[in-house]
């Protein structure tokens, strides 16, 4: 479960990139947990990076739900995601983290399970559904993330690994593409008759496709869905979701 936000809220790590610190507004008095009207722009705070997936993945469900959110940039790069300041927010070190009132929440599936649900959004109507969008968002990091953003971990410098590696991921792309290719032949959509926080996961993902060098023309139904995701109210790219600076609401 997430931390309070009370010892975290004591010495913000986070500042405006290249300018002066932007100081976070304190926390909103009523959380999830108490919890404060949807629409209250001081509800939610998204803790994350630009070129993250993940950190777009959960701006992009906060944008599809037009729920107004600050943004406090996480210079990885620094190391400010593994200072203890940060750490209280997201014990694994990592971005994305969100605030919701007064409590943190980590993991961006978890994140976009807990907005479905708090905002009542791009969520499962029944048990059923529920999990079903639960077993396409456990594949979709066992699966998906894993081989695309390790390739594009590498294409941009990040990760150095060899063709044999390379190779390996690029076919476990492939294998994951088919799968989801055999399923969006039968649906628009991942795990319901409409958008669900699985396609919402599985788009944060599949945006960077090019990026990784996997190529998704030979995935009809795919770049079908893709389209439809982006024609979505709300939707945006991460360039468009996520500021370079810190945003305060
Ligand atoms: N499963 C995590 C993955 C988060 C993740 O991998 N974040 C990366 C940036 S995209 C990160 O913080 N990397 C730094 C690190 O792991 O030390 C989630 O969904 O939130």
């Amino acid at each position: 479960m997430a931390k309070t936000a009370k010892k975290a809220a004591k010495k913000p790590v986070v500042k405006k990139q290249g300018k002066a610190a932007a100081k976070p507004k304190p926390a909103a008095k009523k959380s999830s947990a108490g919890a404060a009207p949807s629409g209250n722009k001081e509800r939610f705070t998204l803790y994350g990076m630009l070129g993250s997936g993940p950190t777009y993945t959960v701006g992009l469900m906060l944008a599809l739900s037009r729920h107004p959110f600050s943004y406090i940039h996480v210079n990885l790069r620094e190391g400010q995601h593994k200072q203890p300041d940060y750490l209280v927010k997201n014990r694994y070190g990592q971005v994305p983290s969100l605030r919701d009132g007064q409590a943190y929440y980590v993991q961006s599936s978890a994140i976009l399970q807990h907005l479905a649900e708090v905002l009542g959004k791009f969520d499962g109507k029944t048990e059923l559904e529920k999990n079903r969008i639960r077993e396409w968002l456990f594949w979709q990091w066992d699966r998906l993330s894993l081989p695309v953003f390790r390739l594009r971990a590498r294409a941009r410098g990040l990760r150095q690994f060899g063709d044999e590696v390379r190779i390996m991921y690029d076919t476990e792309a492939k294998a994951a593409l088919a799968v989801l290719e055999h399923e969006l032949a039968k649906s628009e959509w991942v795990a319901a008759k409409r958008p669900t926080i699985a396609d919402i996961g599985i788009y944060g993902v599949l945006r960077y496709a090019a990026e990784a060098n996997v190529d998704l023309t030979p995935y009809p139904h795919i770049v079908a869905w893709k389209k439809r995701f982006e024609a979505l109210p709300g939707f945006g790219t991460p360039e468009q979701i996520l500021p370079m600076e810190s945003r305060l609401l």
